[in-house]
């Protein structure tokens, strides 16, 4: 019996190790990691509670291309363009709170944690702060050496829902997972160009998008109006809370983005959207759930990549004798 237990036991154990990433990663060689990154975290959150929204964005950004690897942080040079230079990265931000976290991390425990945990454990504590689900994060991480502008395939706020799916299904994560994770919208900001073609003339109609309500039309329309660069809450709701009223307010047309009122209104989303909207337990354990999915996305680990020792350069080469 104990024998069988113990197989048992080993057996389910399997799924559960993410790609070798583990819980509690840097315990021995660097045992106040995670606790550096959530001083750094709370203290930005305490300036500015909008990091939460540029973290999730920016962890999105970063594990949908060449896998979660840091590959979104390196500075592009003048000889050589980096995923920073693509379409889809002109908005990303909060860079500097990654560095922030790896200039204490390199002076407590130098070259030990990689740039991709510190990007996975920031998002996990901001999202936390924000009144999100508090998950733990397996790490080991490690960062990768190509950041590639050519490589930033995104989906773009006009795709269907069957469209955006394709590059979650690729990702090895089904439409609930995509669901869940388009919650992240809960918070932050959208910039007017994302979502203005929506507010008159829509697809050549002469009208705005049927499916907006028409008292956000008339908001919105306002806000575009003043600047260029201006930008709207994407959850008009509850705007920097991680709960589940961007889900109530999408079943009110009042998404912000074409894609977060798809998921509305497309009869496969639909039902999770629903669920999400009238249950806030659900949708946040489905919530973490989703996003240690989206951390282990193609993550190197073992003696791939390499420890980064500035989140926005690949390290120099080493030199081949001392
Ligand atoms: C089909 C998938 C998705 C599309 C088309 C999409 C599109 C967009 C667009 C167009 C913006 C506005 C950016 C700006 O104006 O600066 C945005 C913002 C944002 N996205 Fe997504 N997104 C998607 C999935 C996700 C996922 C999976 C996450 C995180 C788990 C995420 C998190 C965010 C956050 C937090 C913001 C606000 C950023 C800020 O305030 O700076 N998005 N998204
Ligand atoms: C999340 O949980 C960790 C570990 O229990 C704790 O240290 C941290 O303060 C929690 N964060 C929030 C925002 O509650
Ligand atoms: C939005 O503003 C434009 C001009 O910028 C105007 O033509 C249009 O009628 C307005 N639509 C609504 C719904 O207010
Ligand atoms: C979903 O909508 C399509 C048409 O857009 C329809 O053919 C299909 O039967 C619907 N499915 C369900 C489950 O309602
Ligand atoms: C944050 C960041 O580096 N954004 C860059 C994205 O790419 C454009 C060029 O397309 C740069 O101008 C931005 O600085």
């Amino acid at each position: 019996m104990q024998m069988k237990v113990r197989f048992l036991v080993f057996f389910f154990a399997i799924p559960l190790v993410l790609a070798d990433l583990q819980v509690g990663f840097y315990k021995s060689t660097c045992p106040q990691a995670e606790s550096i990154v959530q001083q750094v975290v709370q203290a930005e959150f305490c300036r500015d509670r909008s990091i939460t929204a540029a973290l999730l964005r920016m962890h999105f950004h970063d594990c949908f291309v060449r896998g979660c690897d840091a590959s979104i942080l390196i500075d592009s040079r003048s000889e050589k363009a980096s995923e920073k230079d693509a379409g889809p990265n002109q908005t990303v931000r909060g860079f500097e709170v990654i560095d922030n976290a790896k200039k204490r991390l390199e002076a407590a425990c130098p070259s030990t944690v990689s740039c991709a945990d510190i990007i996975t454990l920031a998002t996990r504590d901001a999202v936390a702060l924000a009144g999100g689900p508090n998950y733990t994060s397996a790490t080991g991480r490690r960062d990768g050496l190509i950041s590639d502008p050519e490589q930033v395939l995104l989906p773009g706020p006009a795709i269907s829902v069957t469209g955006a799916l394709q590059f979650f299904t690729a990702k090895g994560m089904a439409l609930d997972d995509m669901v869940t994770l388009l919650g992240a919208h809960s918070v932050g900001v959208a910039h007017c160009f994302f979502f203005d073609y929506r507010l008159s003339n829509y697809e050549g109609s002469g009208a705005p998008d049927p499916s907006m309500d028409p008292a956000l039309i008339a908001k919105l329309n306002m806000t575009c109006a003043r600047n260029a660069g201006a930008t709207a809450f994407l959850d008009q709701s509850t705007s920097f809370a991680m709960d589940n009223h961007f889900f109530k307010q999408i079943l009110l047309r009042k998404g912000v983005l074409q894609i977060d009122q798809e998921l509305a209104l497309d009869n496969t989303s639909a039902r999770f959207v629903s669920g999400f909207a009238s249950n806030e337990v659900v949708f946040h354990q489905s919530f973490a759930k989703a996003m240690i999915k989206l951390g282990s996305v193609q993550v190197l680990v073992g003696n791939a990549g390499e420890i980064r020792k500035n989140c926005r350069a690949f390290n120099a080469p080493k030199m081949k004798s001392k």
